[in-house]
């Protein structure tokens, strides 16, 4: 008997492979693989009218982009930003010499609480680095308001919020900088691959530059840039994705719909991106396992495995929690009592267009009736 594929937490989503020959006879022939050719070229282009934005620079993975975020606005000092999320968030801020300040979330949308971050400014704070957790937008105009005040940057992990608009515009206009992932798990995929979203012709020049180790022309450097370009094959899988990117949108929406309904008022779960709320790219499905529900969140996480289904604890531990942050007096425990909670809580569910229904039942019949004997519990 074959043995059943593991359900991941996510799957990225591929068009036929003949569909890709034709983007491949071209790299071939015209022998321009990187250092941006042509493809590279048409797909900010076409990224710039997709997404609503003016200015786009492409990148090899979106942790680059966060490195060259902050190299571009020039930030040092403290950078104000959230615990919970992916560490490469706190990582950029680390590579570049700038110290992380850990503020705690709102406990609805489990994105940075502005109303918690005056408190932490200091004199050497140059910037926030909130991030769009799961694609829900940030409270952005609060954010600004501080940032305005205290004459701050605002540069947004926007990993996850691919194609996310508000109030009909998207969201990765707002702040100075936005930075999406296009990682093999997003929403939209180049294999590995990222951007940066800037307000100008002059910034974008300078990130332009500075992906491109700082060269200006054959032989000026103006800068200690780095090697963030994308390649010709990552960008040829792009401009294919776009193609079947509104899609995917609306297949994900059918997971999240169908996961919102079955899990309405089951005790202890809290669906935190439920569909049918606000702006969303439906990128991740988490719950929150509370008091009340029969099992612990690692319980279920282990019980899904048990059945193949590989359930995933974004964002557990917090970044705050791991070596190279703990000791940092802005990631002590007390500090961000709601991040703490929500990490201990949280359970990101399968989701992506390919997911089969009778897959999707599974996970939901097993959430909605764990039977676990009283002894396994918790
Ligand atoms: N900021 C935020 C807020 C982020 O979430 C991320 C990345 C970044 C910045 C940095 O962007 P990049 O430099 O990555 O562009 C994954 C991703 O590697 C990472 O991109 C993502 N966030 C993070 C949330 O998730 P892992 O270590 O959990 O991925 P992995 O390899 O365990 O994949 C998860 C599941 O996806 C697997 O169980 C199977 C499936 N999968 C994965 C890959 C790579 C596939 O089916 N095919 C694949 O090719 O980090």
């Amino acid at each position: 008997m074959s043995k059943r594929q593991p359900i991941y937490v996510t799957q990225p989503e591929l068009p036929p492979l003949e569909e890709f020959t034709p983007y491949l006879e071209q790299i071939w022939s015209n022998r321009l693989l990187t250092n941006g050719g042509p493809f590279h070229q048409q797909l900010e282009q076409e990224l710039c009218r997709h997404l609503g934005v003016e200015y786009i620079s492409l990148f090899a993975n979106g942790t680059l982009a966060l490195l060259t975020a902050l190299q571009a606005l020039r930030i040092t000092g403290e950078v104000i930003t959230t615990p919970y999320s992916f560490v490469a968030t706190s990582h950029s801020l680390l590579w570049n010499g700038i110290t992380p300040v850990f503020v705690d979330i709102d406990p609805v949308n489990l994105n940075l609480d502005p109303a918690k971050i005056e408190s932490a400014i200091t004199p050497r704070t140059t910037a926030i680095m909130p991030v769009h957790c799961y694609g829900e937008p940030c409270d952005t105009r609060a954010i600004q308001a501080i940032a305005d005040n205290y004459n701050l940057k605002v540069i947004y992990d926007a990993a996850h919020a691919f194609g996310v608009e508000q109030d009909g515009a998207s969201i990765l206009n707002c702040g100075d900088l936005s930075v999406l992932s296009f990682h093999a798990t997003k929403v939209f995929n180049t294999f590995e691959g990222g951007a940066i979203v800037s307000p100008d012709a002059r910034t974008k020049q300078r990130i332009d530059r500075l992906k491109n180790f700082g060269f200006v022309d054959e032989t000026t450097v103006v800068a200690a840039g780095i090697n963030g370009k994308m390649s010709e094959i990552n960008a040829a899988f792009g401009l294919l994705q776009l193609k079947g990117v509104e899609a995917a949108m609306v297949a994900r929406r059918k997971v999240a719909c169908r996961y919102t309904e079955a899990f309405e008022g089951l005790a202890g779960i809290t669906c935190v991106r439920p569909a049918g709320r606000g702006p969303a790219n439906h990128s991740y499905f988490p719950i929150l396992v509370g008091p009340g529900y029969p099992l612990g969140r690692d319980a279920l996480h282990a019980l899904l495995k048990e059945h193949d289904i590989v359930a995933r604890r974004y964002f557990y531990p917090l970044i705050s929690s791991f070596p190279m942050y703990r000791g940092m007096l802005s990631a002590a425990a007390e500090n961000l009592p709601v991040a703490s909670r929500a990490a201990d809580q949280v359970l990101c569910l399968p989701i992506y267009p390919g997911l089969a229904e009778d897959d999707q039942q599974r996970i939901i019949d097993l959430i909605l009736d764990p039977q676990v004997s009283p002894a396994g519990a918790r």
